[in-house]
Parts: C-alpha cells; sequence; structure tokens
C-alpha cells in the first residue's frame, strides 16, 4: 500500500501549480455565519457552494474547497491555516475575507509523502510562532515563523537533521498540555531506525518550543519521547492528559497507540499487536486498506481519525475498561482523508487529499475541507 510509483510523482509535480486563486470562497459565509451564534441554523440551512453540493443534515458542509494537497489545519482564534504539502504555501481563510497565501515556508522540498506537512501554532510573549514540519533536500526539520500582520517571518529551525526521504516522513506537530512540542517522525523507509534511540526516525518527539530537550523527558538529553514506529502522523491528547498517537503501517496493520514516555511500540520487529512484553501493542488496529490514518482528533470522549487508504472517517471510542468501539463513516464518498480537526462549534472538520496522485482522479473541487456535525459520527 506504500509503494512508491513513478507515476504518482509525475502526478504530484503536475499538479503543484495554480493554488490559491482556486480556493474557494465558499467557507467565508458559511464561517462567517459560523462564528455567530446562530450556529446550529447555519448549518442546518443549505448552502450552495462553488462545486454544486448543497449542506444538509445527512451531507457534510463545504467549508472551502480547490485546495492543493492540504496537509495540516490548525485555528488561530477565528482564522484557520492551512499547510500545502508541495507548493509549501500556508492557506489562510477568515471570515469575510478572501482565502489567500500568507507566505511560503522557504526552503521545502516536496518528495512523495514529505514537503509542507504539520502546523502548530503559539501565542507566546506578545508574539503568534507558527510552526512548520518540512522536508528539505537533505532533512526534515521543524521551523518556526513570527505571524504579524497577516504574513510570515523568516524561518528559525527549532529541530533539524531529522531523517527523510520520499516516503515515510511522518510530519504532526502538536503542542501538548504541558507546553511542550510534540513531533511525529517517520523512519524514511529505513526501518532499522525506529529502534535506533540515538535517531530522531520513527519516534514521537518531545521538545521545549525552542527545541531544546525538556529535563523530564524520559531518556535523558534525548529529545525522544517514543520509539519503535513506522509513519505516524496524529497527535491528540484525551481529557485526561494522555498522549495518543496513529501510527501507519505497512501491509497488515494500521494503529492508534495510547503512549507512554519511553515506550517502545515494536516496528519493525512487531506490526500491529504482536504480544511481546518488549512492546507496546495498539489499543486499536485496523486492516490497512481500511485505515491508513493520518490526523487524529479527540473531542468529548471520542477519537476521530483521518482514514486516507480506507477513504473514511473513523470514530472510536477506547473504553477503558472494556473492547474499544469504533465505526467509520463516509466511506467511499469523499475520497482520501488526511486531516481531522474539532470546530469552536462542536462540528468536526475533516480535508480530504485527492489531489496527490494517489488517487485515480480529484473529484469537483477537491480538495476539500467539510464540516460536520460530531453527533452525526456517533458509534450507534
Ligand atoms: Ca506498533
Amino acid at each position: 500500500m506504500t509503494g512508491i510509483r513513478s507515476k504518482n510523482l509525475r502526478e504530484l509535480h503536475r499538479r503543484s501549480i495554480g493554488i490559491v486563486t482556486r480556493v474557494s470562497a465558499t467557507w467565508i459565509s458559511l464561517l462567517s455565519a459560523l462564528v455567530g451564534s446562530a450556529v446550529s441554523t447555519a448549518l442546518a440551512a443549505p448552502s450552495a457552494s462553488s462545486t454544486g453540493n448543497t449542506a444538509s443534515h445527512s451531507e457534510p458542509s463545504v467549508i472551502t474547497s480547490g485546495l492543493e494537497i492540504p496537509w495540516s489545519i490548525v485555528f488561530l482564534g477565528d482564522e484557520v491555516l492551512v499547510s500545502q504539502r508541495n507548493t509549501a504555501d500556508i492557506i489562510s481563510l477568515r471570515p469575510g475575507a478572501p482565502a489567500r497565501s500568507i507566505g511560503k515556508v522557504p526552503n521545502v522540498t516536496a518528495r512523495l509523502d514529505g514537503g509542507l506537512l504539520g502546523l502548530a501554532v503559539l501565542n507566546a510573549d506578545g508574539r503568534t510562532w507558527i510552526y512548520a514540519y518540512h522536508g528539505t533536500a537533505t532533512d526534515n526539520r521543524i521551523v518556526r515563523m513570527t505571524y504579524a500582520n497577516g504574513s510570515l517571518g523568516e524561518p528559525e529551525v527549532v529541530l533539524g537533521g531529522i531523517p527523510g526521504g520520499r516516503g515515510h516522513n511522518g510530519g504532526r506537530l502538536a503542542f501538548g498540555p504541558d507546553g511542550m512540542l510534540y513531533a511525529t517522525t517517520g523512519e524514511a523507509q529505513n526501518p532499522n531506525l525506529s529502534q535506533d534511540p540515538a535517531s530522531l526516525a520513527g519516534k514521537i518527539l518531545r521538545m521545549t518550543p525552542e527545541g531544546g530537550v525538556p529535563s523530564d523527558n524520559p531518556s535523558g538529553a534525548s529529545r525522544v519521547y517514543s520509539l519503535g514506529h513506522r509513519n505516524p502522523q496524529g497527535l491528540a491528547w484525551d481529557e485526561r492528559g494522555r498522549l495518543w498517537s496513529t501510527d501507519f503501517g505497512d501491509d497488515a496493520w494500521d494503529e492508534l497507540n495510547r503512549i507512554e514516555a519511553g515506550g517502545n511500540y515494536g516496528w519493525p520487529t512487531v506490526e500491529g499487536k504482536g504480544g511481546k512484553p518488549s512492546y507496546i501493542d495498539p489499543i486499536v488496529q485496523w486492516r490497512t486498506q481500511e485505515m491508513g490514518p493520518s490526523g487524529l482528533a479527540y473531542k468529548d470522549g471520542k477519537f476521530f481519525i483521518a482514514g486516507i487508504t480506507g477513504e473514511r472517517v473513523w470514530t472510536v471510542d477506547v473504553a477503558d475498561d472494556g473492547q474499544p468501539v469504533f465505526k467509520s463513516h463516509f466511506i467511499g464518498q469523499h475520497g482520501r482523508i488526511r486531516d481531522v480537526v474539532p470546530a469552536s462549534n462542536g462540528n468536526l472538520w475533516f480535508m480530504t487529499n485527492n489531489t496527490d496522485g494517489r488517487r485515480k482522479a480529484p473529484g469537483p473541487g477537491d480538495d476539500r475541507i467539510l464540516s460536520v456535525p460530531i453527533d452525526k459520527l456517533d458509534l450507534e
């Protein structure tokens, strides 16, 4: 499922043109309504989009369309920022304003699943910082840029030297409830790096906002927080402050893991549940054709997972004292799903990834951010 085909690369290159102008203004009227008080009314009412779709109780609302290989969604007040993997633009969606690029992250090299990947936002010391995880010609790195007056400042490197390559680049960023920056890294198609504690590949990393090693990391002077991952792309914390992550498996099992400091999650010795005492098994595993997990979100006791390969959104209740319960939604209806984020109005936003050449042809309006009331994603 993760084979690299030159056809894909050609498709990626062909598509890496003309991005922002195709971003629909549809979200503007919708989002303006969402940030007001009449949220449920706005969502229940049919809403025309540039693609001719209409929103109804059974169909997600279109927040925006025409994105080019989007990867990560983050909220900054009432502004929404979206990374585009190959163009390296960060797109801003604001109520009452046209969608626009706030700038390109410099020095981005896009290769197969690498490029401009995860974003995170930090407000500190009167400044707004945009963090980005991206590939270069020689590594993957985490940079941060100030964001003021609608434009990005120059990047400063928070952490460089993360092994990268054409595939398995990880790339999710998130600030934890502890104020530390977490990053998922892939093994860059060199599986043995996942078990090497000295390598930054195939890990979940934990660092200070400036990139330093927190004094309470599990292994001394290392940013490695957990190891034995293959290509993790999702991070979320539950209401008890526990960290969870998805891992994109090889050809057998995809995983939802509860991450413990210093834990070893088994790759490449074990894929999925191996039952070996030296490795921590996933809480839930799926056959890879049903899942291919990227973004992970947690809201009101449930996880939501963006299924890339499975072309669906998953709802998961891990049910501490019993069997996890999970259910998928929208199978094949919107194509590949790259990210999921809870919106402030109680909806879940999910973002498609059909312009990346891994699917036969993008649908009308791809790629899109869609919005659905969370109670429509229930487990019953
Ligand atoms: Ca594992």
